[in-house]
């Protein structure tokens, strides 16, 4: 009798710590659009308590979100889509620095100071499981350093 009480104490408990969440992401913001820009950037921090890799984003905001690293290209740098962004476990990925950053693309409307977007990510682990992790980012005014992001998508 006292065994089946522990074997079903021991599933609860592992459920509820895969509900309580192994992936979290902090400082998520996205800078303002200017005027006619139809993409922008979101910066976060990521980080998952196994190995894992983001392997889809998405966002009402804009008709598509993808994540982008930065490559060395007949002596330019150019953004390339990743399909699959991976986390090792316990480690922090900044997104929005050393080149690979997620980009919503095709706006719906411009981002404004002030507001905020959401976004989801699909995180799956190496057991195959998904967590959708949903994201939200404020968004900061625009400034002079705006960075060629934007400029080079077209
Ligand atoms: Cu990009």
């Amino acid at each position: 009798m006292k065994k089946y009480l522990w074997a079903g104490l021991i599933a609860w408990l592992s459920i509820s710590q895969a509900v309580a969440g192994e992936v979290t992401v902090s400082q998520a913001w996205a800078r303002a659009t200017a005027p006619g820009q139809d993409s922008g950037v979101v910066s976060l921090r990521i980080t998952s308590q196994k190995d894992a890799s983001i392997i889809a984003v998405s966002s009402a905001a804009s008709n598509s979100a993808e994540i982008h690293s930065m490559v060395h290209e007949d002596g330019m740098m150019k953004m390339r889509a990743l399909d699959s962004l991976a986390l090792k476990a316990k480690q922090e990925v900044a997104l929005g620095d050393d080149g690979n950053h997620l980009m919503l693309i095709g706006l719906k409307k411009p981002l404004k100071a002030g507001d905020s977007v959401a976004l989801t990510l699909t995180v799956q682990f190496s057991d195959k499981r998904k967590e959708k992790v949903k994201v939200k980012a404020e968004i900061k005014p625009l400034t002079e350093s705006l960075g060629e992001h934007t400029h080079m998508h077209h």
